[in-house]
């Protein structure tokens, strides 16, 4: 393991170097460049330096995946599974250092990280199980004397690219359906968070997997990712990011024929009827939009509220909301940490700004400058009252810790509210009525519903994934994930010794 404190060398504070994982070895960059990753809590502290890798050096990777790729694939899936397993067990024996080192890498308070990492061992020992499970069909034959089955093949390479806000969970989420069905990998994680990339894949190298079947290439989505991307020898390619990207990536992906998984943005909502318990839902509420400081796939951004009981939830929100203490995520007392970095600080802003001219503020609003602050990335959580459902801020994701409150008057339009946005991820009613709820499950039209309980937080053994433009129709997690991963393959079996034809020997005239 690499030493996760900063070494201090004669009273300096020595950087650590970090390398690239190429069929099993930790090699440099051919480009000679490397980047730093710092702590949004206090930008002073550097966590490390990371190999700026190019297209050369992703070549690389892509050859000791592909060349890995026979020798794993025969091996028995349950042998792969027993690998994983051992990951599991490592992932759990390192959780405290490994949520420790995420805290400080991408900021999400110590308890977040500590749950960041459980989702990745939860995932790890779900797919090592896969490893004897598999299930494919085996069906009666519509001939006599004859098999019909199917059975799951691995597709090849996978081009694993990740974001920073799940930087331990995510990766494992793609990796471990990847390689328990046969593929190698080509890991590239977001430039934010290479440390804690480089921490998960220096367990994967101890937990077994063989030299090449796991590569790590940090560097530019520019230069390292489109690589993965273009490249032939790269079948199938997982990408968890923005909108936008995701787009670009489905149309290089597509002149190639890819198999192309996409877990892009969210726009949640909280619907809060009349009838709800109001404490629980404002617990709901605060947990799902300023947990992880607002930046998950899955955080609330809109609060869809009954006109009657408006006031009330506005009310107890605000005080939450203004109540909650910032901080670094390593002391116990903070409740929400800081912004992954200034460009995401520039883009909430900016976006306050647009819901200045369409709603009105009632908490936060800028960034935050007390004491302990002065050196991170922190923004005050944000309340907006009286917001329309078509305004930008109810439309587009920001990504931070700002809420929108819409007011409607009855349950039918809070659906259309719930349902008339480009996103379709996660959604939520609060109510008492088992009526209502019901209701609700059919007609909220996200692929995750959760009935008195905020948007956020799915489990690691059901489909996660969104309709609309928060994806392109796969899921990670659960059994669906193995689609993402595998081909499948129909074998019939003729064991009558002659020439039986289907559709036709067994048919009338
Ligand atoms: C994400 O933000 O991309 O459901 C993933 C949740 C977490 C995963 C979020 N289990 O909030």
């Amino acid at each position: 393991m690499a030493r996760l404190e900063r070494a201090r060398v004669g009273g300096h504070v020595e950087v650590p170097t970090f390398r690239l994982f190429i069929g099993g070895a930790w090699v440099e960059s051919q480009s000679g460049r490397t980047f730093e990753s710092r702590n949004p809590a206090d930008t002073r502290d550097v966590v490390g330096r990371f190999q700026g890798a190019d297209a050369a050096d992703t070549a690389l990777a892509i050859q000791a995946a592909e060349e890995a790729g026979p020798a794993w694939r025969r091996m028995p899936a349950p042998k792969r599974g027993e690998i994983l397993y051992r990951f599991g067990r490592l992932l759990t024996d390192q959780k405290e250092e490994l949520a420790r080192a995420m805290t400080r890498e991408m900021g999400k308070v110590l308890p977040e990280a500590r749950g960041d990492v459980q989702e990745g061992i939860d995932i790890a020992f779900l797919m090592a199980g896969e490893g004897r499970r598999m299930f494919g069909d085996t069906v009666p034959s519509e001939l006599p004397d004859k098999w019909a089955m199917s059975i799951r093949e691995p597709i090849g390479v996978a081009g694993i690219i990740t974001p920073w806000n799940f930087p331990i969970a995510i990766p494992c989420w793609k990796m471990m359906p990847a390689l328990v069905t046969g593929n190698t990998v080509v890991f590239k994680p977001a430039s934010d968070t290479p440390h804690c990339a480089t921490l998960l894949v220096q367990l994967m190298e101890q937990a077994g997997f063989p030299p090449g079947t796991v590569n790590l290439v940090t560097g530019s989505g520019a230069e390292v990712g489109d690589t993965i991307v273009e490249s032939p020898d790269v079948p199938v390619i997982s990408f968890t990011g923005h909108t936008e990207t995701g787009k670009r990536i489905a149309q290089r992906a597509a002149r190639r024929l890819k198999r192309l998984s996409l877990e892009l943005g969210g726009k949640n909502a909280i619907v809060v009827l009349r009838d709800a318990d109001l404490d629980l839902a404002v617990d709901g509420i605060t947990w799902s939009a300023f947990g992880t400081t607002g930046q998950r796939c899955t955080a609330c951004s809109r609060v869809i509220v009954e006109e009657p009981v408006r006031e009330a939830l506005l009310e107890r929100l605000v005080e939450r909301a203004g109540g909650l203490r910032l901080g670094a995520g390593l002391e116990a007392s903070t409740e929400v940490g800081p912004l992954i970095n200034a460009a995401a600080v520039d883009k909430v802003a900016a976006y306050v700004e647009i819901g200045r001219a369409e709603a009105e503020l009632r908490c936060g609003g800028g960034p935050a400058t007390g004491d302990g602050l002065e050196h991170g990335h922190f923004f005050e959580p944000t309340v907006f009252d009286g917001v329309l459902p078509m305004a930008r801020i109810a439309q587009e994701e920001i990504f931070g810790p700002v809420l929108s409150l819409i007011p409607v008057a009855d349950y039918e339009a809070a659906v259309t509210a719930v349902n008339q946005t480009r996103y379709g991820l996660s959604s939520s009613v609060y109510t008492r009525d088992v009526n209502a709820a019901f209701r609700a499950m059919r007609d909220f039209a996200t692929g995750i519903v959760y009935v008195n309980a905020g948007t956020i937080g799915a489990e690691t053994h059901l489909p996660f994934g969104g309709t609309r433009e928060t994806g392109n129709g796969h899921r990670e997690a659960g059994h669906a994930a193995l689609d993402t991963y595998t081909e499948w393959k129909a074998i019939y079996v003729d064991f009558s010794g002659r020439l039986q034809r289907a559709q036709i020997d067994n048919q009338p005239g």
